[in-house]
């Protein structure tokens, strides 16, 4: 059975005490000056908002020198560009050929090339006519032009369309791909779909790959974010099905279990996650990782999880939510270039979050 993620969201929760309660003195009485307790150390402190106004806001990539960042729009496939402070936030051009599914696909992730300074190349997932693409286009820091498809054939459906891309410290594009809602794709190495795709700048497979081709890892079912911590290594938030959604250490070949597995099981061959959460709480999309932790995003969980890593051994810690309830639908979290910072946008404006365009926004949240 296929199961529709993200309806029936829960009204938000309101967490300030309301006049009537106060005059019958029911609750203490804060002042707003008052210091909030301090944060653990290693954890977000505070968070604001410095840009309002957007339709679905899907993906973020930073400029190498950290001063903006470009943005997606899902449904009207435009691109933004975006200052380090929110304040300057600029149009740049739609991506060609788009198109939604109706469902969970169109504009999806961009990636800036780490050479974007002397190549002015940034990479789009998004879906067209035929499926879903990989492609490039030239940003020279004030217009998007020089669209060239990359890669496409990677099968389209309404949900489980993947769409995240991000650059390795090997310099090659990582790309996460949906199994359509066509199961056995995952297990299929000569399919693009339920997979985490590894490609060179001109789209094509990546050397030193698994099985030859643009396969890195399999047996994916809806893969979403992608982040490389310090040491390298590559995690990966996934959208279960109806009971795990999970959080995986991927590496080159290895098979991630769907739809044999979701979440943990004993099957050999397949690789069990690192942490698990139900769908409830969790179904993520974004990933970043910030000073020896892993950031994730969650939309029918409305919440950001920071899950601990450790430098010298593959273990993570205790997962914590933050911000459960108090702002929809959580999308896509990025770390901010050379500050203990993140980004973080919402999606309530798309079918799911059931508000109006222009309803999403984007936080800049601090990390003690
Ligand atoms: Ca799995």
């Amino acid at each position: 059975m296929h199961v529709i993620r993200s309806k029936g969201r829960p009204a938000r929760k309101v967490a300030v005490a309301t006049t009537a309660a106060l005059a019958a003195g029911l609750v203490a009485y804060v002042p707003s000056v008052s210091a909030a307790p301090a944060a653990p150390a290693g954890e977000p402190t505070d968070i604001k908002t410095i840009s309002t106004g957007w339709t679905i806001p899907w993906g973020t990539s930073w400029l190498p020198d950290g001063k903006s960042a470009l943005v997606t729009e899902r449904d009207d496939f435009r691109v933004w560009s975006i200052s380090a402070d929110g304040a300057t936030k600029k149009q740049l051009g739609k991506v060609p050929e788009s198109q939604t599914t109706g469902g969970e696909g169109g504009l999806m992730g961009v990636a800036v090339d780490p050479q974007w300074a002397t190549n002015h190349y940034v990479y789009v997932m998004h879906t067209s006519s035929e499926g879903n693409r990989v492609a490039r286009m030239t940003y020279d820091g004030s217009s998007l032009g020089g669209y060239t498809v990359l890669l496409k054939g990677i099968k389209k459906a309404k949900y489980h369309n993947g769409g995240r891309l991000a650059f390795g410290p090997d310099g090659y594009l990582y790309a996460t791909t949906g199994d359509a809602q066509t199961k056995p794709l995952a297990q299929d190495k000569n399919s693009l779909n339920g997979k985490i795709l590894r490609m060179t700048r001109d789209g094509k497979p990546a050397p030193g790959n698994p099985f030859g081709n643009y396969v890195y890892s399999l047996g994916h079912r809806n893969p979403q974010g992608i982040a490389f911590d310090p040491q390298g290594r590559l995690w990966e938030a996934e959208l279960g099905d109806s009971s795990k959604d999970e959080l995986n250490l991927i590496k080159p070949g290895k098979n991630y279990g769907w739809p044999t597995c979701e979440g943990n099981c004993d099957t050999a061959g397949m690789t069990n996650p690192k942490k698990t959460w139900g769908v409830a709480e969790a179904s993520p999309s974004g990933v970043a990782v910030v000073d020896g932790a892993v950031y994730m995003a969650a939309l029918k969980g409305e919440r950001m999880w920071r899950i601990p890593i450790n430098a010298d051994n593959e273990n993570v810690g205790t997962a914590k939510a933050f911000y459960v309830g108090q702002y929809g639908r959580l999308r896509a979290v990025t770390a901010v270039p050379g500050a203990k910072s993140l980004w973080l946008s919402t999606t309530n404006a798309d079918g799911n979050g059931g508000e109006p365009d222009g309803a999403d926004r984007i936080f800049r949240v601090n990390i003690g």
